[in-house]
């Protein structure tokens, strides 16, 4: 592929509602979109996930359009073969998964389209029913969060995580787990807890949870599997796997039985590929894919992950109207019968960008070309 250039343009979109986790709070969501442009005229996109704060992980919005720009841009040659070999390219640069995930999905989109394929088919998926749940925030109070679950059980979601924390654990899984005794319900803590609560959070083993997603911190894999030999409930890792070696070494140490897999904290499809084949194929554990409230852009790509054969739990992909009002794609991304987000038959990621919504939403954006030696 030849790629005339990156553009890069850094959009804030308003929230439907506030999302609360144990880490903080949004209300306005940004992002930066990136557009490789091939010399005939094609093009790809992706999405950098990077929060407004280095709270959910060190990059931000802003750390990300730096390394994009001064690093990225001057390591990567123009004439790049395959995205596979982005990864490497770019190894020299320590972290900063979130502006390399980014570049590296524009390119996937990029190449899915001038093979005129699906990227879901591309990377090798196999079924274009995606299972998927709703993820919700901290709210203000129980009563609140029974109604905000029963609003998205009405809309149709089959599945249903709360973020918690300490102070807001037992007392709003309990009275779900009354409410709802059948549905499919896990919890995320962000890595709010310390290894003192073990004892506490063991309690949850009571309301048949799918998972307890990342109780404790955020590079911790010890800890996690001291407490997954305490509990039945199975552990899922989020922000411990940044790459397949942490999902080799949570394996060994048994920190967790399930991955959530987010391409943008992993640095990309290729790595999010190499985690789903190591953790489903080679251990035959399951994983799903997580969200960062991405937008349609970001979102296609999810999809495209959701569609592969190891994800075998409810991914936390919902409909575009769940985190935005006007979402920046046509068509937006809608909630199927079962709860099922659809894999697109169209090339790329099955959605264009709608230039005018865009438009309003930008508050900078540039572009760049790629001038790292030929390969
Ligand atoms: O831990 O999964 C998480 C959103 C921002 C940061 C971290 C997380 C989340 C979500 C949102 O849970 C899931 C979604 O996009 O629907
Ligand atoms: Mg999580």
């Amino acid at each position: 592929m030849e790629v005339a250039r990156l553009e890069v343009f850094e959009v804030w979109m308003p929230l439907v509602s506030e999302f609360r986790t144990s880490f903080g709070s949004t209300r306005l969501r940004p992002a930066l979109l990136v557009r490789a442009v091939e010399r005939g005229g094609e093009e790809g996109w992706g999405e950098v996930v990077a929060g407004e704060g280095p709270w959910y992980s060190s990059e931000t919005v802003w750390t990300a359009w730096h390394v994009i720009e001064d690093y990225i841009a001057r390591l990567l040659p123009s004439n790049i073969e395959s995205p596979e070999l982005v990864g490497e390219r770019l190894s020299r640069i320590r972290g900063h998964n979130m502006a390399k995930a980014g570049v590296e999905m524009a390119l996937w989109d990029l190449k899915a389209r001038m093979e005129s394929k699906p990227l879901w088919s591309l990377i090798g998926g196999v079924k274009r029913d995606v299972i998927v749940g709703v993820s919700v925030g901290i709210q203000p109070s129980i009563d609140i969060l029974v109604k905000t679950v029963s609003r998205y059980l009405e809309e149709g979601y089959g599945r249903i995580k709360i973020k918690i924390e300490p102070g807001w654990d037992i007392e709003p899984v309990e009275r779900l787990r009354r409410e709802f005794p059948d549905v499919p319900l896990q919890v995320d803590a962000n890595a709010a807890y310390t290894f003192l609560d073990a004892p506490r959070l063991s309690r949850l083993d009571e309301y048949s949870l799918l998972m307890i997603e990342q109780p404790f911190h955020h590079e911790d894999l010890l800890e996690h599997a001291y407490f997954q030999s305490m509990v039945r409930t199975p552990v899922c890792l989020d922000e411990s796997v940044r790459s397949v070696r942490d999902a080799v070494a949570a394996l060994r140490l048994g920190s967790a039985r399930i991955i959530n897999i987010k391409p943008g904290r992993v640095g990309g499809l290729a790595s999010s590929l190499e985690i789903h084949d190591f953790w489903s194929l080679k251990a035959h554990l399951p994983v799903w894919i997580g969200g960062m409230l991405e937008t349609g852009v970001g979102r296609g790509h999810l999809v495209a992950l959701g569609t592969l054969p190891g994800v075998r739990y409810p991914s936390d992909i919902s409909a575009s109207s769940r985190y935005y009002a006007e979402d920046i794609v046509d068509a937006p991304w809608e909630l199927e019968p079962g709860s099922v987000i659809r894999a697109r038959n169209r090339p790329g990621i099955g959605v264009e960008v709608n230039w005018e919504r865009l438009r309003k939403y930008v508050r900078r954006s540039r572009s760049f070309t790629l001038q790292g030696k030929a390969s």
